[in-house]
């Protein structure tokens, strides 16, 4: 080898160690440089924004920890039992005619703009009760003073929805309750719907408030006649849907105006999605209504034959998908939520 190769080869090498030496510093430099870089990003380019998202995570976190605790306060409740120890049975009812709203509130401090879940145990099920209502003050203070014991006795998470129909136009019970069901999914997601007349008392706290996997007539007798069942289809006075069984028959016919036959028409609309209509024993589903005239608004129907016999055909296009209606108010006194409804008239 002559010197002038050997000088060569040491410089090639040479230039290889130059070469990883370099590789080496940038690499060193780019871990150390990028580091800077996001420490830079974050406090002197972005401080606005790392403060905002500071405050989004310290937000998130209390948000977080109240959802926990909350979790843990539910956590910590057992679940009611199958069966409420709360239950009495038949109990004797009375109307006193000097009971005021007053002393009903009194009465149910626990419950709060009409809704009440237990805070000692976590409620099984959760239900809302719809009442349709025009000019039956009474019967409306009779029902809640009743009505609510008796639901706390069953261990229920319940909300009681009073419908009233504004104005002085023929009554339509079915109507009222498609608009009840309507607003009360809009405040919870009840799984469970009462259809209610407000004259009906339950005179017995076996009749469970709940829904059943088919829908469910809760009225076998009342006292004025004679705790027998009206007739074999009847389907009037209160009844319990769950949501999807509800919506399954698009609710009731919005085309009902007057007495009778709204009943009959939810009915046939049950049987034609073949389900089936069941009951309580007879003497746990007992009722007392409170006695009243037939009043001026809510005239026969006689209408309702004709009605009946086009259900088959109308029941998909008139139903909770077409019912229009204007809310003039939803009040929240403490026993119930008031929702005063404009709901039109016959043929409007
Ligand atoms: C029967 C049915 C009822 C319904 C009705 C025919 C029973 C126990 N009840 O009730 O469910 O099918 O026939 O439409 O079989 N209402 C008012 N203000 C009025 C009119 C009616 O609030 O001016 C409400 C109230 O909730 C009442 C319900 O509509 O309980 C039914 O009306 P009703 O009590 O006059 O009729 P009724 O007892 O024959
Ligand atoms: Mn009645």
């Amino acid at each position: 080898m002559g010197l002038c190769t050997a000088v060569k080869k040491v410089s090639r090498r040479g230039k290889y160690l130059v070469l990883i030496g370099l590789l080496l510093s940038v690499l060193a430099w780019i871990t150390t440089f990028s580091g800077e870089t996001d420490k830079t990003f974050n406090v002197i380019l972005a401080p606005s924004q790392t403060i905002v998202s500071e405050n989004k995570l310290r937000e998130k976190l209390i948000s977080q920890t109240a959802e926990t605790s909350r979790l843990n306060i539910s956590a910590e409740k057992e679940e009611c039992p199958e069966e409420s120890p709360l239950l009495v049975g038949a109990s004797k009812l009375s109307f006193e005619p000097s009971l005021t709203l007053k002393d009903v509130e009194n009465e149910n401090k626990e419950v709060t703009e009409g809704e009440y879940e237990p805070s000692y145990c976590k409620a099984k099920h959760s239900v809302a009760i719809l009442i349709p209502h025009r000019q039956r003050e009474k019967h409306l203070l009779y029902l809640l003073h009743h009505l609510h014991p008796f639901l706390q006795r069953q261990q229920l998470h319940y909300s009681i929805y009073v419908i009233h129909q504004a104005g002085d136009a023929t009554f339509n019970r079915a109507k009222l309750l498609n608009v009840g069901y309507l607003e009360a999914i809009k405040d919870f997601s009840w799984g469970c719907f009462i259809f209610h007349d407000v004259d009906l008392v339950p005179e017995n706290d076996h009749n469970l408030y709940i829904c059943d996997q088919q829908p469910k007539h809760l009225v076998v007798g009342r006292n004025a006649t004679g705790y027998k069942l009206r007739y074999k289809g009847y389907f009037g006075g209160v009844t319990a849907m769950t949501k999807d069984q509800f919506f399954k028959v698009n609710g009731f016919s919005n085309n009902y105006w007057g007495w009778g036959g709204e009943d009959d028409d939810l009915r046939v609309r049950v049987e034609q999605q073949k389900m089936t209509i069941v009951r309580p024993p007879a003497d746990v589903a007992r009722y007392t209504m409170v006695f009243h005239k037939r009043d001026t608004g809510n005239q026969i129907n006689k209408d309702r034959m004709r009605l009946l016999g086009q259900t088959l055909k109308m029941w998909r296009s008139d139903g909770l998908n077409s019912c229009s209606y204007k809310t003039l108010s939803v009040e929240r006194p403490p026993l119930y939520v008031n929702v005063t409804v404009d709901i039109g008239q016959p043929n409007s």
